[in-house]
């Protein structure tokens, strides 16, 4: 019986994809893992190691010793922290995904999900309906690490025959844990403040708009991917996921629908400077047509959902 390691399972996504899996396959195919020393996750519990992704030694010995199969490498550095420690984040975001990508070149597993980002795309990128493939510039170290990484899928899939998987994440919003230091965090922060005392301070300008996800959706398109056959995985750099667009404003207004009292107000910070090179909306047409891709939320139930789950305590406990 073949199982799965999540590196990088307690952050945003990991937490999710985690009892996602442990749900679909069984917690005992489970195999989480995260430089942090202990696990997190209560519901659904599944083996836990401290893993440091840059020991591929360590990574290996998991590997062998699990009889790990299949792999979703979630650990890295998002957009805003990696402009504050750009070699470090090169080093996290660029080693991490070799040290598992040379695990399937030698044959030791057979399948890898690493996530791409809407930060792969930059200034000259068309903003609107954002193609599949279209001009890639990104002017982040994040974006430049996920460009590269993509190359780097499709290099070790095309010469070595590796089944590489990826999708380019829009912004996440979920409310089992906080987001781990990205320019899309705000659409996560807002609901905690709006929750927490009906007010809300936006890093972004009014006006920004990015392509967002609730993280429902993006667990059930990486599972999906992960299942789809082989041959209808066309693109083994990366897909584009869509599920809505919003600028704060919009979505200040939609939680006033629900809490007419809340408040916000603008007060921008370098996280602008990121934003403003990202797309506005993404065509996800190829995912669409290659996996059979669907979104299921659009704002108005994000927002419904989120408020009726968030617990502000989460905020004040990670101050
Ligand atoms: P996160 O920051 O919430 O979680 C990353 C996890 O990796 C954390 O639990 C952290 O402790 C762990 N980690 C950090 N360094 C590590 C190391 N050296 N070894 C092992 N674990 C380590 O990030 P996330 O939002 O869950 O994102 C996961 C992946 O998805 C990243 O590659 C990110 O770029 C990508 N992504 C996320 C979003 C989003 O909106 N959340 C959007 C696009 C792409
Ligand atoms: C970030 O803002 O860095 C992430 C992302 C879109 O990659 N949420």
């Amino acid at each position: 019986m073949h199982k799965i390691l999540i590196i990088g399972s307690e952050g945003q996504i990991g937490t999710e994809l985690t009892i996602g899996l442990a749900k679909k396959y069984g917690h005992e195919k489970i195999i989480a893992s995260d430089i942090k020393s202990e696990t997190a996750i209560e519901a659904f519990p599944v083996k836990y190691y401290q893993l440091d992704i840059l020991d591929g030694k360590k990574l290996k010995e998991i590997v062998l010793e699990e009889q790990v199969k299949e792999v979703y490498l979630l650990a890295a550095l998002l957009s805003a922290t990696a402009e504050k420690n750009p070699s470090f984040a090169w080093e996290l975001n660029m080693q991490g995904l070799f040290n598992v990508l040379n695990l399937a070149k030698e044959g030791i597993i057979n399948k890898v999900f690493w996530p791409s980002s809407i930060a792969v795309f930059g200034p000259s990128t068309p903003k609107d309906a954002t193609p599949q493939q279209t001009i890639m510039e990104p002017t982040t170290v994040y974006g430049i690490s996920k460009q590269a990484g993509e190359q780097w899928c499709n290099y070790y899939h095309k010469n070595y025959g590796v089944d590489v998987r990826s999708i380019r994440y829009p912004g996440l919003i979920s409310y089992t844990s906080l987001p781990g230091g990205g320019t899309t965090d705000y659409a996560v922060d807002i609901f905690y403040h709006a929750k927490a005392n009906g007010e809300y301070t936006s890093f972004l300008e009014k006006d920004t708009a990015l392509p967002m996800m609730f993280m429902e959706d993006a667990i059930r398109a990486t599972i999906d991917l992960m299942s789809a056959p082989a041959d209808t995985v066309i693109h083994r750099n990366s897909y584009n996921i869509a599920g809505f667009s919003f600028t704060p404003d919009k979505l200040a207004q939609a939680i006033k629908k629900k809490l007419p009292e809340f408040k916000i107000d603008y007060a921008p910070d370098f996280r602008q400077k990121i934003a403003d090179t990202w797309p506005n909306s993404i065509d996800d047409s190829d995912a669409r047509k290659h996996w059979g891709w669907n979104p299921k939320f659009d704002l108005e139930a994000m927002v419904e959902v989120m408020l009726e789950n968030v617990n502000p305590n989460l905020l004040f406990q990670g101050q």
